[in-house]
């Protein structure tokens, strides 16, 4: 657990400087989370099917996500699953039972239950788990989700990463409930409370809310309380809306990564050492995955048309029409790593 935190934590750093670099366009760091993301994700089995928001890259990179397709859709080159069609952080994994990250805030919460409404009625060994913010918990698809996984007693797990803000919306702007963990116990479904920025304690939650899903199939939510470490999404400076030191405060004294390698080093399972190799390894493996990822061709433009419809309508036809005219007419531009 502590070596993919430490990875995680270190694909953030390097994506968000490729972004700043202009080497991509878009990227949204899980900082402060790294704990909620891996601890939750190694209490699971792979059977169980992750309905993400976009905060919670660690579940895939537990679940063998490598760094080379993560790189991949950051890029939007031919060999991201999404081919290109996607903004940057959107990632998905059929293999990997990870549905495709979906931005339009809560919209994975109904589908989730929908899913784990279906493994029940199939009578699978395995549990639904959704992720969500505590602004996707100020969205009615929250509320319509989790009501009817309580009535229809769907296996569910509904995690909420509360960290304080939906992009600058503090959480005291949102609602006047103590927290989400009432919610949950107001629609009648078991909720725990958790510290979201220890790993132990997120992963034993994890772990008994699986057991409590499957074995007495109904749903159960846990409220993860965090704090949103890093900025929104590199559309976005915090620090026009919540003080410095209050970010470093969290950045240091309640950094869930340095956290536990203090439990892991107090248990003398870690050293400066094996530290530093970790850290300088993942750094390479990273920074060859962007080299890769940034040479590999674009997907090409008759992409941008296909896999909706069977037979594509007479009006996306014209429109593959009018756009190869116009490329052919201003090549200039068009960038010329995209096939047309
Ligand atoms: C339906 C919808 N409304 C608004 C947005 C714009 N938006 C993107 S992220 C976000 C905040 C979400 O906050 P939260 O759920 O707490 O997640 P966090 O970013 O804190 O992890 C908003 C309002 C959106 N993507 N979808
Ligand atoms: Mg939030």
């Amino acid at each position: 657990m502590y070596t993919e935190m430490v990875t995680l934590q270190t694909m953030d750093n390097i994506f968000y400087e490729a972004q700043r670099q202009g080497r991509i366009s878009f990227y949204v760091t899980s900082i402060g989370e790294e704990a909620i993301n891996i601890a939750s994700a190694a209490a699971l089995r792979f059977d169980d099917l992750v309905f993400p928001q976009y905060r919670e890259p660690g579940v895939l990179l537990w679940r063998g996500f490598t760094l080379q397709e993560f790189a991949n859709q950051c890029f939007g080159n031919r060999d991201d699953y999404g081919k290109g069609r996607q903004m940057p952080i959107h990632y998905g994994s059929n293999k990997l039972n990870y549905f495709t990250v979906s931005s339009t805030i809560a919209t994975q919460i109904p589908h989730a239950v929908g899913a784990a409404y279906s493994l029940k009625m199939d009578k699978k060994d395995a549990c639904v788990v959704t992720y969500f913010g505590d602004g996707g918990t100020s969205e009615g698809d929250f509320h319509a989700a989790i009501n009817f996984a309580a009535v229809r007693e769907a296996p569910v797990i509904f995690i909420c990463r509360n960290n304080g803000w939906a992009i600058s919306t503090p959480t005291s702007d949102q609602f006047r409930s103590d927290g989400i963990v009432v919610r949950g116990q107001a629609y009648g479904v078991r909720s725990i409370r958790v510290d979201g920025n220890d790993a132990l304690a997120m992963y034993s939650s994890v772990q008994a809310a699986r057991v409590m899903a499957i074995g007495e199939q109904r749903p159960i939510l846990i409220e993860a309380l965090t704090y949103r470490a890093g900025h929104h999404s590199t559309s976005d400076d915090s620090t026009k809306y919540r003080p410095a030191n209050e970010i470093e405060w969290w950045r240091t004294a309640r950094d869930p990564v340095s956290r536990l390698r203090k439990w892991i080093e107090s248990n003398g399972w870690w050293s400066e050492e094996a530290e530093s190799e970790l850290r300088s390894n993942v750094r390479k493996q990273l920074l060859h995955a962007i080299q890769v990822a940034e040479k590999v061709e674009k997907p090409p433009i008759s992409d941008l048309f296909t896999d909706v419809y069977d037979v594509p309508p007479s009006n996306l036809r014209e429109q593959e029409m009018v756009l190869r005219e116009t490329i052919k007419r201003y090549p200039q531009e068009y960038p010329g790593d995209v096939p047309v």
